[in-house]
């Protein structure tokens, strides 16, 4: 049972703190900042919609959005490339014929900034939270080189189809700082799947950002009747060239270490696409490659405004399992592909995120800038 204040101060507690602050300051003409309302202590002005100026940090508080920005160059990775940043391994010819490939990955400790001035004591896969997103065709031979270069015993568990040896639990591909191991096992079933850590204690490795996408492409030759949807999702192909291909995964983080998330995010930095919304193309469909991680809540979800999209559970069907939505509800390791057009819509921004409104206004809010055409 929770207490109350002032014995505990957890995340409600503090935006509520937060309002009432904002409300006594309306009380007595004064903004949130202590400036008198309507003048700006900083000089910093923008415009508002009837042309007015208003400070900037009041145009913040409005959109309830984070202040400031995140270093991305600090952390070594930007949720923007993040979007489309494959990784492909290398491909080889094995002596039977079968296409090989090989991917590496290692683990690196890692204090990530999650939110703007907030760092997180992340272990990452590849320095970067979400691990890189792995992408391979189905039927290939997949070879996971895997190295630990972190202070606490990691390992890679796949979702996918394979031996016992090769699970990435405590005995099976579970190794320690300095160890490296290799998880060898074949590309199947096509779909978007995910990897994570399996070293206990579970959640704490988890939320410490140790998962990726694992996303197997379909080969068309294996789906006759509908090869023409399978190429379209196979990377390289000039009918998968049209699709705007998207990677997004849903995580949180709770920097007191609590049991509670303070931030919420898709693809680690609150609020990353509402301050920098992710161009689209209005006349070619985007597809979504999306899994939710969120440890210490039950579910997640994605609601896209002003649309409707089919959804492809685990991604392990060529039709969709949900046709014509505006949101799906995902519980941990749960992850789909979602897909949708902006043909018929005018140009400008459409708003996505978690329906759950408390994950909104913690992060987990993002912006489509639909245009004409990307120059
Ligand atoms: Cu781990």
């Amino acid at each position: 049972m929770r207490r109350w204040l002032p014995f505990e101060i957890g995340r409600r507690g503090f935006l509520g703190a937060g309002l009432l602050a904002a409300a006594a300051a309306a009380a007595s003409g004064r903004s949130a900042s202590g400036q008198p309302a309507g003048h700006s202590g900083h000089g910093n002005m923008a415009p508002s919609p009837d042309g007015a100026a208003v400070p900037a940090h009041r145009l913040a508080h409005g959109a309830m959005i984070t202040v400031g920005d995140v270093d991305d160059a600090r952390n070594g990775f930007d949720p923007t490339a993040m979007l489309t940043d494959w990784e492909l391994g290398e491909v080889s010819t094995l002596p039977d014929g079968r296409r090989l490939r090989t991917f590496e990955v290692f683990v690196e400790d890692k204090e990530i900034e999650i939110a703007p001035g907030v760092m997180f004591p992340a272990w990452t896969y590849n320095g970067r939270v979400p691990g890189p997103a792995l992408r391979a065709v189905e039927g290939e031979s997949l070879r996971i080189v895997f190295r630990n270069y972190g202070s606490h015993p990691h390992s890679m568990h796949f979702h996918g189809i394979h031996s016992a040896r090769m699970d990435g639990i405590p005995g099976a591909g579970l190794i320690g700082p300095g160890e490296e191991f290799v998880y060898e096992f074949d590309a199947k079933p096509f779909g978007c799947h995910l990897y994570h850590c399996h070293a206990l204690p579970l959640a704490r490795h988890i939320h410490k950002g140790m998962y990726g996408l694992f996303v197997v492409d379909p080969d068309p030759a294996l789906h006759p009747d509908m090869a023409d949807v399978a190429r379209s999702r196979l990377l390289g192909t000039p009918e998968n060239a049209r699709w705007q291909e998207m990677a997004m995964v849903m995580n949180a983080f709770d920097t007191t270490f609590d049991g509670e998330n303070e931030f919420y995010a898709c693809n680690t930095i609150a609020h990353c696409y509402a301050k920098k919304p992710i161009r689209v193309e209005k006349h070619r469909p985007v597809r979504i490659y999306l899994a939710n991680v969120t440890e210490f809540d039950p579910i997640n979800s994605f609601h896209l405004h002003a649309n409707f999209f089919d959804y492809f559970d685990q991604g392990t069907t060529l039709t969709p399992t949900l046709k014509t939505v505006d949101l799906i509800i995902q519980c941990q390791a749960q992850r789909g592909i979602l897909e949708f057009s902006f043909a018929d819509h005018e140009a400008g921004l459409y708003m996505f995120h978690a329906h759950q409104s408390e994950f909104t206004e913690l992060g987990w809010m993002g912006m489509f800038d639909v245009v004409e055409a990307v120059s």
